[in-house]
């Protein structure tokens, strides 16, 4: 096919399709001849498709229906998913602060949860002394990129959308009419809509080896412990604003994970439950977060259960790549959408704007790293360490402060509510939740008035009786 023909079927299959798509509202002559040879009549076709109203306008009124007073009337469930785009001062590793960009004060925003067919209202407004507009762009939709149009300051946009596709979908601030929409996300305004399947999750079934070496199957109920992970970079000026130039050329200030470099590594609390010293770090080169005083910003851990079937959402908000590989574990399935892609791998590959599900079981007690496996990536950030089961021998101290023994440290810590997604159709409930992430405090307020621990509280109060425990023990 020489690429004259080859450019006269290519149109003519856009206008068969174009027919079958508008056929209801548009008609044929509208739509145009059959065929147009292109190397004439170019400014024919972008006239028709002026005359039509613009591609942009006119398509995804063919796809989905997006009227939301239909929609809230459709019999379907509602969410109504309310963001506001707020600047503020945020806190990096170094003590001091960047120009962070958020959507409802934290870092990344609120993530939403819904069912495979639910319809999602979302509203975006922004106060009116915030300096500019911003948009909503949520891959979980597919409406017109016109409803992402960006907001100004004092106003507040709506809109409305059926999540028909399962699986973990970025959202971000389109910027001021997509201006600046890199300096938005990359300062923070990006989050996750989680679209569980409409049939729920699928059981978990992991291979292993009999004593004679032959092969079995092991089954874990879909019900499972769940975490969200999301990567991200920081390009930062000495100041702390953002530096487009680094972001060109892909030199980031910093790697991410929920907001914050080394936001999942030991500090002082543990320390002091497990070497019976708040001073004695568990390590020495990534206790970076460690001190009461960094409040919602300390370093916490993820606690899972031995032989329990955990699910982690996980998103690459970011511009570089993420090989997200766990220190120590196999991953035992990666589904994207709500397709099974592998499973029993060591690393799976995800570019930016991509997302994907992690299943797996922690099978002995222990520490486990999850990373970017990156080298860069590692050492400028993107460390979560997840503790299974018991592996520091706590129990016989729980005990002896008189409560029973625990099958993850979950049970007396919590885990950091940033990694913690909201309920879906197949989550088994966290034993605690601690305030942790990049949160205003007045994030934190709502939180503590919701139930989650406030650590720096906690802890001191706890010390005393845990270090008597431990010399009734013996350990110290
Ligand atoms: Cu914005």
């Amino acid at each position: 096919m020489n690429k004259r023909i080859s450019m006269l079927f290519t149109i003519a299959a856009v206008a068969v399709v174009g027919a079958t798509l508008f056929g209801s509202t548009y008609t044929n002559t509208q739509i145009g001849g059959s065929s147009y040879d292109f190397s004439k009549a170019d400014v024919e076709v972008l006239d028709k498709i002026r005359q039509m109203g613009g591609l942009q306008l006119v398509m995804p009124q063919a796809f989905a229906e997006t009227d939301c007073g239909v929609l809230e009337n459709s019999g379907r469930t509602v969410h109504d998913f309310q963001l506001t785009g707020e600047s503020h001062e945020m806190p990096l590793l170094n003590g001091a602060t960047y120009s962070a960009m958020t959507f409802s004060g934290q870092v990344p925003g609120p993530t939403l949860r819904v069912t495979q067919g639910d319809v999602v209202k979302m509203t975006l407004t922004i106060p009116s002394d915030e300096m500019v507009g911003h948009g909503n762009d949520m891959h979980a939709s597919q409406i017109t990129a016109g409803a992402f149009e960006s907001v100004n300051p004092g106003e507040s946009t709506t809109y409305c959308y059926i999540a028909e596709a399962a699986g973990i979908f970025k959202y971000h601030c389109s910027g001021v009419k997509l201006a600046a929409m890199d300096q938005h996300v990359l300062s923070g305004m990006y989050g996750i809509a989680i679209v569980d399947p409409a049939n729920g999750y699928k059981k978990l079934m992991v291979e292993k080896t009999s004593g004679s070496g032959e092969l079995d199957r092991k089954f874990y109920d879909a019900d499972a412990l769940e975490f969200q992970l999301q990567y991200n970079q920081l390009y930062l000026t000495d100041a702390g604003t953002y530096d487009m130039s680094k972001m060109m050329v892909h030199q980031q200030s910093a790697t991410v994970v929920n907001g914050m470099q080394f936001g999942y590594v030991p500090n002082m609390a543990h320390n002091l439950l497990v070497n019976g010293d708040p001073a004695k770090k568990i390590s020495a080169v990534l206790q970076a977060r460690d001190g009461l005083d960094l409040e919602q910003v300390q370093g916490q851990l993820l606690f899972v259960e031995n032989d329990q079937h955990v699910r982690i959402f996980i998103e690459n908000q970011g511009n570089e790549p993420v090989f997200f590989h766990i220190v120590g574990e196999i991953l035992d399935r990666v589904t994207q959408g709500n397709r099974v892609q592998s499973a029993a791998t060591e690393t799976w590959l995800l570019g930016g704007s991509q997302g994907m599900i992690v299943d797996l079981v922690f099978d002995e007690p222990g520490v486990y790293a999850a990373v970017n496996h990156d080298y860069a990536a590692i050492y400028s950030g993107a460390v979560t360490v997840f503790v299974a089961g018991d592996p520091f021998n706590l129990n016989p101290i729980v005990e002896e402060l008189g409560m029973d023994a625990v099958p993850s440290y979950a049970y007396v810590l919590g885990n950091p509510s940033d990694a913690v997604p909201p309920m879906g159709l197949n989550s088994i409930a966290h034993p605690a939740v601690n305030i942790h992430g990049m949160y205003t405090d007045e994030v934190v307020s709502q939180l503590k008035a919701d139930g989650a621990i406030p650590l720096w509280e906690v802890v001191p109060e706890l010390a005393g009786p845990i270090t008597d425990a431990m010399k009734a023990l013996g350990r110290i």
